[in-house]
């Protein structure tokens, strides 16, 4: 279970965000209100909300998902491997820093975005991408090993981060879309495939039982109740625009 998370509300500087797709930019009001509704979604599983100041030096700090690893055991502090995003770290240490008494943290020339890492119980996925590197990887199996958890590395080429792709939904289940669904180190879970025209819901996120999903996308939601799970919708849509998901905009521990 978690008890809390952290979320940095988007800065107006978002519409200058990192982006691969031909969304267009997103409106900054619309992007508020759907973070608010997001962080209302979250607060309703039972979690208490540490809200940071935005942060108007880093277009795409409302992600704070890729700057820190929560484990029950250790936060671990990344490097992200995008250049604009690398400063982002030194912000959000000191709050971890209040939060946690064990914090390690990536060393360069590894480089680690936590979107490219899946918890699964005491095990981490741990994807290599443009923004995640073998050092990084390697040096995060090292860390979350000397705190008694494990890592392996998963390798793939269609999606920004990891869990673009897959989103764990505890009890065995998994969700996940396009190359993720053959991959032979995910064949022991249950797949709740989320079909290719909806791939963006499988980055949906279990907190308490519930199961947070991007709005709009009506057949994975309908998995994921068949499932057992109850769903509450998000609209992040303004999000999407600049390549971001719902498991990006919180640290949930
Ligand atoms: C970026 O490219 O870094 C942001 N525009 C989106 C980050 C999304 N984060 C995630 O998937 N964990």
């Amino acid at each position: 279970m978690f008890t809390r998370a952290i979320v940095k509300p988007p800065c107006a500087a978002m519409i200058n965000g990192l982006t691969g797709s031909d969304l267009g930019s997103p409106n900054y009001d619309n992007a508020l209100r759907q973070h608010s509704e997001y962080v209302a979604a979250l607060k309703s599983c039972g979690l208490d909300i540490i809200s940071l100041p935005a942060d108007e030096n880093f277009p795409d700090s409302t992600f704070v998902e890729d700057v820190a690893l929560m484990t029950p055991d250790c936060a671990i502090l990344t490097r992200p491997g995008a250049e604009s995003r690398t400063d982002e770290v030194t912000s959000m240490a000191p709050v971890i820093e209040d939060l946690y008494e064990a914090v390690e943290s990536i060393k360069a020339p590894g480089e680690v975005e936590a979107g490219d890492i899946m918890m699964v119980g005491q095990h981490f996925y741990i994807g290599l991408s443009a923004r995640t590197n073998q050092n990084g990887a390697e040096q995060m199996i090292a860390i979350l090993e000397k705190y008694g958890m494990s890592g392996s590395i998963v390798s793939f080429e269609e999606v920004l981060h990891l869990k673009t792709g897959l989103g764990y939904l505890e009890d065995n289940n998994l969700l996940a879309s396009g190359e993720f669904l053959s991959k032979p180190e995910f064949q022991q879970y249950n797949i709740i495939e989320v079909p290719q025209d909806e791939s963006y819901a499988a980055n949906s996120i279990w907190v308490n039982g519930t199961v947070i999903t991007p709005a709009g996308y009506p057949k994975t939601k309908a998995l994921i109740e068949a499932a057992g799970y109850p769903v509450i919708c998000v609209d992040v849509s303004e999000f999407r625009k600049i390549d971001g998901g719902l498991s990006c905009l919180s640290l949930r521990f």
